[in-house]
């Protein structure tokens, strides 16, 4: 019996449920969200994306040659999403030289030492890091503007697709896995559920050091 995607989302309904359901996206929604709150999470993302491409890399460097299509084209959607995001920095004027805070080094740290791993648990880490913002802003979806197309980026009905064919792939990595390394495929899942809720926090606090001093 083989470890699947689906299989982890249902033994762990509360801990995907925290990933991709909280205050930040429904205020996101509500069109509620502070500037500050929002800029934070803009700001850490792009830093976060980033590193997500280097991980990109490294899951291309070990994947056999025929998932390398769905990744390849994964990889040119991030060349896009890493301009997008800085066209959305300068259109509100932030220094995108910020620091990474806590939330987003810790997970960004997470991603250098995954990338250490074999190839069938790398897939899950990745298909699970583009799953929960899938499901994280489709499921806060549609959003008022000037949230729209953040929305629309992640919660799109491609991006499913894609997330999908991601879960396809990583199932088949595991066909010749034995049970040590399928269960650290699944603390890797845990994992990333818990760091993507920090960071939802993370940015939903943004707000808090923005406080003007007289
Ligand atoms: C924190 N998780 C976070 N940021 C992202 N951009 C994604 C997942 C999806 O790539």
């Amino acid at each position: 019996m083989h470890l699947t995607c689906q299989q982890l989302l249902n033994k762990y309904p509360n801990q995907w449920q925290a990933a991709t359901v909280h205050p930040f996206l429904a205020e996101c929604q509500q069109g509620t969200i502070q500037p500050a709150q929002f800029n934070t999470w803009l700001v850490q993302d792009y830093h976060f994306v980033l590193e997500f491409t280097r991980f990109a890399a490294s899951v291309i460097q070990s994947a056999p040659s025929d998932h390398l299509d769905i990744l390849l084209g994964g990889m040119v959607a991030l060349k896009d999403e890493l301009n997008w995001f800085k066209a959305k920095a300068a259109e509100r004027q932030l220094n995108l030289t910020q620091p990474l805070q806590p939330s987003c080094e810790t997970y960004c740290q997470f991603m250098t030492e995954l990338a250490q791993q074999p190839y069938s648990i790398k897939a899950v880490g990745f298909w699970a890091i583009e799953l929960a913002y899938n499901q994280g802003w489709q499921g806060h979806s549609p959003m008022p503007e000037p949230y729209t197309e953040f929305a629309d980026r992640w919660g799109n009905a491609d991006f499913t697709t894609y997330v999908d064919l991601l879960s396809q792939q990583a199932d088949s990595a595991q066909q010749d896995t034995d049970e040590t390394v399928q269960s650290e495929a699944e603390t890797v899942f845990l994992t990333t559920a818990s760091l993507e809720k920090d960071f939802w926090q993370m940015a939903y606090e943004g707000g808090a050091s923005d406080t003007i001093l007289p």
